[in-house]
């Protein structure tokens, strides 16, 4: 066990993962966009610190968080990687993990589908902050409810990079870009990409 005073948060592992064999998805939100930018920038700093390739790192995009059970599921249950610069946005979020054969149309250019390499974990990021209706409550439950039942049931990691928050400010403060007396606060992406590494390479090394 680490030797870290910590009460509250992610103690460190005493294992530097090594994410060099690993496939990592990224599938992220479009609502409360500039706090996603930051958050998914978080979790690719990491992958990378890990040793996760660059081209091992797919991202792609859905319009809100409601999105992003079923664009998870089709993530894992496709697979393709992009063959120029890497870590972007490759389709716009409307062909997940699709390719020729599934769908009928052809990739678009620079996207070869790759049906044999299964991601080995997925980071689900998206931001809902609290309105003035019971919108966030649904949302929050059914994508938290659904995110779990994809990694139960297919086995392949689903990491809860979802924030909930009840205002702008606690968003902000944990996407490290808080504006508020006490900093900008931690950026929870971080996290995301580290529990990325370590769930996939269990997941591996089981089999
Ligand atoms: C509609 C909506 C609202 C009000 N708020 C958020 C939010 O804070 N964060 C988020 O990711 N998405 C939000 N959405 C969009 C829904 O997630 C979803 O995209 C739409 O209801 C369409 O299914």
């Amino acid at each position: 066990m680490s030797t870290d005073n910590t009460i509250k948060g992610l103690v460190k592992s005493d294992i530097e993962y090594d994410g060099s064999a690993l496939r990592v998805a990224i599938v992220h939100a479009r609502w409360n966009k500039s706090i996603i930018d930051s958050l998914v920038a978080g979790a690719v700093a990491k992958l990378k610190e890990r040793g996760v390739k660059e081209s091992n790192i797919v991202i792609e995009s859905v319009p809100g968080s409601f999105e992003l059970p079923l664009a998870c599921s089709r993530m894992i249950a496709g697979s393709h990687i992009q063959t120029g610069s890497n870590v972007t946005d490759l389709l716009g979020g409307l062909n997940f993990g699709g390719g020729p054969s599934r769908t009928g149309t052809p990739a678009p250019a620079g996207v070869v589908t790759m049906p044999n390499q299964p991601f080995d974990a997925v980071i689900a990021i998206g931001v809902l902050i609290k309105g003035a209706t019971m919108h966030f409550e649904y949302i929050c439950d059914s994508v938290s409810q659904a995110l779990m039942k994809i990694q139960l049931d297919t086995g392949v990691p689903v990491i809860f990079g979802v924030l909930t928050a009840l205002t702008d400010d606690q968003a902000l403060e944990r996407a490290g870009l808080g504006r508020g007396p006490s900093g900008k606060g931690h950026n929870h992406g971080e996290d995301w990409g580290l529990a990325a590494v370590e769930m996939g390479s269990h997941v591996l090394l089981m089999g």
